[in-house]
């Protein structure tokens, strides 16, 4: 009997517009959105046993990037569920924080990976849903899902402790979306290569759904590695690529060191694509006219925020400032404000207000913090920027504790929380140091507890252990004290000049 599911999700009635098309490029083959449309549809159903909804429950997912890692996603958004990603490659102990945060109730597990979640869902009685055999199941009635009903949590890191999980709806992704649709103009003749990692908007929304919302076709490779995409550039046939700076300034030392021959290959490769795209971190004006001589590329530099998604873009048709982060994208607000909440003129520096539908929904389980995240239903960025001839330019963060390490954020409390947690350590303080390729890299002072010893190589795999590998400070400072002020606090930015 051919089950039919009314289609409230207008990412999901678009797919089965493009029906035949490839949508999905990746180790595990070659797929197309009806393929992608049974496959979600069989995970849904595996997911809803005998019940007709999930009504929100929250679902991990644990895949490898790739058609398993969009399947499951759009499973568990067909049965009514919040989908929760966790990366393949986070330790147990980040993997249990986001289980138990977010109380998660099933996961969806790529083979080769359920043994990093097998122990914790028995103890946190999670069932556990194997993708090969979710995708074995028959199929079922699924839900009518409404758009404003919660569809995805991305956990962020903060000035706080342990990092939030910012609650999108479909509402949500939907327009941000069809935000960068317009501003971009995806169409179904693009094709995408993805090297970001999935558990974070740039790589989940901006380049997966976006493509498949479209059409078009996205490939995915494992993990980013300089080589590979090379190879793959030099092939031909990609239209978009997207990823942060350090990934370009990576790829601009492979060039560096390639023979002759082969840069002209790369380069040839990298001058049929029609728009390359730099986000995430702060894009160096050294990275951005590099990649213009050996590409021909000025790359489009665009600012978001998990919590927010992309608020402002270069122009794709236009000129694109080095240094700016150009005017606000379709269906977005954008506002500068002072201490006081009031708005600054132009010329004068700001914290970045956010407002439109693509906003996010609330901080799961912390009302406090969502509540604090606005003003007068505005989303403080906590990012300076300031408006200098109708274009936007950041200037810095509010906070001394957010570090930025290759796209990743990354908090310098939680670090510091840590490593609290060491037996031989008696005082720490975490500081971002800039670094060329990462734009900044996290380092740790530490004070050993008396008579105690601290080697920086045992603590790297001491951290390893609990926190997610980018998170592990790259330098280790051991002293006997760490510089204070009057008030008893660190002083960070004088603790990262002993770094340098
Ligand atoms: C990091 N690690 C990974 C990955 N990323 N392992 C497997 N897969 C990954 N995708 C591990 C590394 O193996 C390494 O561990 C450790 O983490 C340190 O990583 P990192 O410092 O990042 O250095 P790297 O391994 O050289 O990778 C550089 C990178 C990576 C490829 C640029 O940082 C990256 O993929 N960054 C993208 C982050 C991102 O997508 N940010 C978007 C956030 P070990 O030392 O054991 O080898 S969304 C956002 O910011 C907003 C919305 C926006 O505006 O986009
Ligand atoms: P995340 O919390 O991982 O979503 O990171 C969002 C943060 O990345 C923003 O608040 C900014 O600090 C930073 N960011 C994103 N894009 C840019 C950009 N083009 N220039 C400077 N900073 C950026």
């Amino acid at each position: 009997m051919r089950v039919k599911a009314p289609e409230s999700l207008t990412l999901i009635a678009r797919a089965a517009e493009h029906n035949a098309r490839l949508a999905i490029v990746a180790r595990e083959g070659e797929f197309s959105y009806r393929d992608l449309l049974d496959a979600s549809h069989r995970i849904a159903s595996a997911l809803l046993e005998d019940e007709p909804d999930l009504r929100e429950a929250r679902v991990a997912y644990l895949c490898e990037p790739g058609f398993t890692y969009a399947a499951a996603q759009w499973g568990i958004w067909r049965a009514g569920g919040i989908a929760v990603p966790l990366p393949p490659f986070y330790p147990e102990a980040e993997i249990e924080y986001v289980l138990r945060d977010s109380e998660v109730s099933r996961v969806v597990v790529q083979d080769a990976l359920s043994q990093k979640v097998s122990g914790l869902a028995a103890r946190y009685r999670i069932r556990v849903l194997e993708a090969k055999k979710a995708l074995a199941a028959a199929k079922k009635p699924l839900p009518a899902v409404e758009p404003r009903r919660r569809a995805q949590i991305f956990y962020t890191s903060g000035t706080t402790a342990r990092p939030k999980g910012a609650v999108l709806t479909h509402a949500n992704l939907e327009a941000q979306v069809r935000s960068l649709v317009e501003a971009w103009e995806w169409s179904s003749a693009d094709r995408i290569l993805n090297v970001l990692p999935l558990h974070h908007v740039h790589g989940v929304i901006n380049v997966l759904t976006c493509a498949l919302w479209s059409g078009a076709v996205c490939e995915l490779m494992p993990r980013f590695d300089p080589g590979e995409v090379w190879g793959r550039i030099a092939r031909g046939g990609l239209t978009l690529f997207m990823a942060v700076p350090t990934i370009y300034a990576r790829l601009i030392r492979a060039w560096e060191e390639a023979d002759p021959e082969r840069r002209e290959a790369m380069s040839q490769g990298a001058r049929s694509l029609r728009l390359m795209v730099s986000g995430s971190a702060p894009l160096p004006v050294t990275v951005m006219e590099r990649w213009r001589e050996i590409t021909g590329h000025v790359l489009l530099e665009r600012y978001g925020m998990t919590e927010i998604g992309m608020a402002l873009s270069n122009p794709l048709r236009g000129v694109r400032v080095p240094g700016s982060v150009g005017t606000p994208l379709p269906g977005v607000q954008v506002r500068l404000v002072d201490e006081s909440g009031c708005e600054v003129p132009p010329g004068v520096p700001g914290e970045i207000e956010v407002r439109g539908p693509g906003v996010f929904l609330e901080y799961w389980g912390r009302p406090e913090a969502t509540r604090e995240a606005f003003r007068d239903g505005w989303f403080r960025t906590g990012d300076i920027g300031v408006l200098e001839e109708g274009r936007y330019r950041i200037l810095g963060r509010k906070s001394v504790d957010i570090i930025k390490s290759g796209g990743y954020k990354i908090s310098a409390v939680e670090i510091e929380t840590a490593l609290r947690g060491h037996p031989d350590i008696d005082d720490c303080a975490v500081v971002a140091v800039p670094d060329a390729e990462l734009g900044e890299i996290a380092c740790a002072a530490v004070v050993p507890r008396q008579g105690r010893d601290l080697d920086a190589e045992d603590l790297r795999q001491w951290l390893k252990e609990r926190l997610a590998a980018y998170k592990v400070p790259r330098r280790f400072l051991v002293t006997r004290e760490l510089p204070r002020n009057a008030l008893g606090k660190v002083l960070k930015p004088e603790l990262a000049a002993r770094f340098s």
